[in-house]
């Protein structure tokens, strides 16, 4: 055994929005560095894990893929623990799916934690002539609803690592946060204890 390895932290991230937005194609995208033009019909749930190095440290992301609009209610709450961050697709070529989002947001704030790290991802950044919703519009609502929010093309790969890179660094940030909170409220209840004995 190698005692010099790493220990390994586990995010689990979700990818939710309309189909078809593009949420496996970002997947294969930042997994394989492919583009496949055909729809891509997700069945059930499954997930890709990709390692990255975040402040010297070894995290897994595990990619939580969806079949949107068909995921049977039943599974949802399955979905949802344990979740660290989600990204929040809509197609930028397409008004409703920009609309539906609130929907989605909805979701979130019914079965996640309260500290998970959302990001809104406005895909298909490529086809500029067909666009339907500015990118001050998506700004705009990411920032009223607290989110981050970038354009990406999973057709180019345009700003595919940056949005994995932005959501995996703000939930490390948070997961530090909450350690750190949860060491000094041991540490104050181990000083009352002794105040108590005195
Ligand atoms: N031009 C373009 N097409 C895309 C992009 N991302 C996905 N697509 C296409 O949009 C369709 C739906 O993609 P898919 O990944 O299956 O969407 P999902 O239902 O959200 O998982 C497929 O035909 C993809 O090839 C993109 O960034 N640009
Ligand atoms: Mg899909």
């Amino acid at each position: 055994m190698d005692s010099q390895k790493k220990p390994i932290q586990i995010f689990k991230i979700l990818f939710i929005g309309n189909s078809p937005s593009g949420k496996s194609s970002f997947i294969i995208r930042y997994s394989d560095n492919e583009f496949r033009e055909n729809y891509i019909q997700t069945m059930g749930l499954d997930f890709r894990l990709n390692i990255v190095e975040l402040k010297g440290k070894q995290i897994k992301l595990q990619m939580w893929d969806t079949a949107g609009e068909k995921r049977m209610r039943s599974l949802t709450t399955t979905y949802y623990n344990g979740a660290l961050g989600v990204f929040i697709f809509y197609d930028l070529t397409n008004r409703q799916s920009f609309v539906d989002v609130l929907k989605w947001i909805e979701e979130v704030e019914q079965h996640s934690n309260k500290n998970i790290i959302k990001m809104l991802v406005g895909n298909k950044s490529d086809l500029i002539n067909s666009r339907e919703v500015l990118f001050e519009e998506g700004q705009k609502l990411a920032d009223e609803k607290g989110m981050f929010f970038i354009e990406t093309s999973a057709q180019n790969g345009n700003n595919v690592k940056q949005a994995v890179l932005i959501l995996s660094n703000a939930i490390l940030t948070k997961q530090e946060e909450l350690q750190k909170q949860e060491e000094l409220q041991k540490q104050e209840e181990l000083q009352n204890q002794e105040e108590q004995q005195l």
